[in-house]
């Protein structure tokens, strides 16, 4: 375990680890939250935290403040996610705070409110530039997602893993990773899959419930998508859109993914998406196949991310406005 995590490059990891351990079980009941818009990393993660806090005999609530993508129900336990705009929850019920995939206290949106000065707050995390804003951080920017750092803590600290737990830790590290091609790769990761596998994970499974589960009403909005894409730049740069009223109810959410068709040209080093989320409000995706720093990009509008995916907003620009600022944004790098 000690050589697979060196790759964390990280050299408090196991007495970190171990500290989580006592924090975790010094408290009576947790409540456990990530960002807002989840994504498989952050929903499986905190499952398969839910697992081990269960087997430990401990009360928890996993928080969503949103209702959960349909592509995640297949995962084992998903009831245990909790709409807290559906079923309300109070603070004086919680004494540790568990925070995943959130760079930033405020990724987790509205599940905020509930956090009190009373509250130990857990951040754990992978993304660079994390405002630390937890009573304790344990936060490793060398991890591929969240469930690779999960299973560091269940190995260290000797806890079970359950098939349940497995299947979690592997949607989380697949989703992360864009099944195991993205850069956050390294080999380590083959290897945590390895072992999941040996816990009975089968991969082929979740082909259908992760990636072939489309309703029509996707697959014509992807389609919009695409026919609305322009190139700029020598058809360096692509970008696509999307107005307020493309969006049904339900959808916006599910939208997230489509950004990859608009960078499946050869040509385009840089592809964007912008959407109207309300009327006048615009957010655009970013990423990068190459060289060029999105993250640079749309800090210059007041957002942030990674160098190869990020992400910005604006509610003083119209979208062409938008479009051209970014594209000048971006020649500075091309
Ligand atoms: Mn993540």
């Amino acid at each position: 375990m000690k050589k697979l995590m060196k790759a964390m490059n990280y050299p408090r990891l196991e007495k970190d680890l171990s500290k989580l351990y006592r924090l975790i079980k010094k408290s009576k009941s947790l409540l456990i939250a990530g960002h807002i818009n989840p994504d498989g990393d952050n929903i499986a993660s905190q499952l398969a935290l839910g697992e081990f806090l269960k087997s430990y005999g401990k009360k928890f609530t996993i928080a969503l403040c949103e209702e959960l993508p349909k592509q995640f129900q297949f995962l084992p336990n998903v009831s245990w996610v909790q709409n807290i705009k559906k079923n309300p929850i109070v603070p004086e019920d919680y004494d540790l705070v568990i925070i995943v995939d959130s760079g930033d206290i405020d990724r987790i949106g509205e599940i905020k409110d509930f956090i009190r000065p009373y509250h130990t707050i857990v951040n754990i995390d992978h993304h660079k530039g994390n405002k630390l804003f937890g009573s304790f951080n344990l936060v490793l920017e060398k991890a591929s997602s969240i469930g690779e750092i999960l299973y560091y803590f269940f190995r260290v600290n000797k806890i079970d893993i359950t098939y349940d737990m497995a299947v979690e830790l592997y949607v989380s590290i697949l989703s992360d990773t864009g099944s195991f091609r993205y850069d956050s790769m390294h080999q380590e990761v083959h290897l945590i899959a390895a072992d999941l596998l040996s816990k009975g994970v089968v991969p082929a499974e979740f082909n259908i419930s992760l990636y072939q589960n489309k309703t029509l009403d996707y697959i014509r909005l992807l389609a919009l998508i695409l026919s609305r894409i322009g190139l700029f730049e020598n058809d360096k740069i692509a970008v696509s859109y999307l107005n307020f009223e493309d969006f049904n109810d339900g959808i916006e959410q599910e939208t997230d993914g489509m950004i990859e068709y608009v960078g499946m040209l050869d040509t385009v080093s840089v592809y964007l998406m912008i959407k109207e989320k309300q009327p006048g409000l615009f957010t655009a995706s970013l990423r990068s196949k190459y060289h060029v720093d999105v993250a640079l990009v749309a800090s210059a509008f007041g957002g942030g991310g990674h160098i190869k995916a990020a992400g910005c907003k604006t509610q003083k620009l119209g979208r062409e406005e938008f479009r051209n600022s970014l594209i000048e944004e971006i020649k500075k790098q091309l």
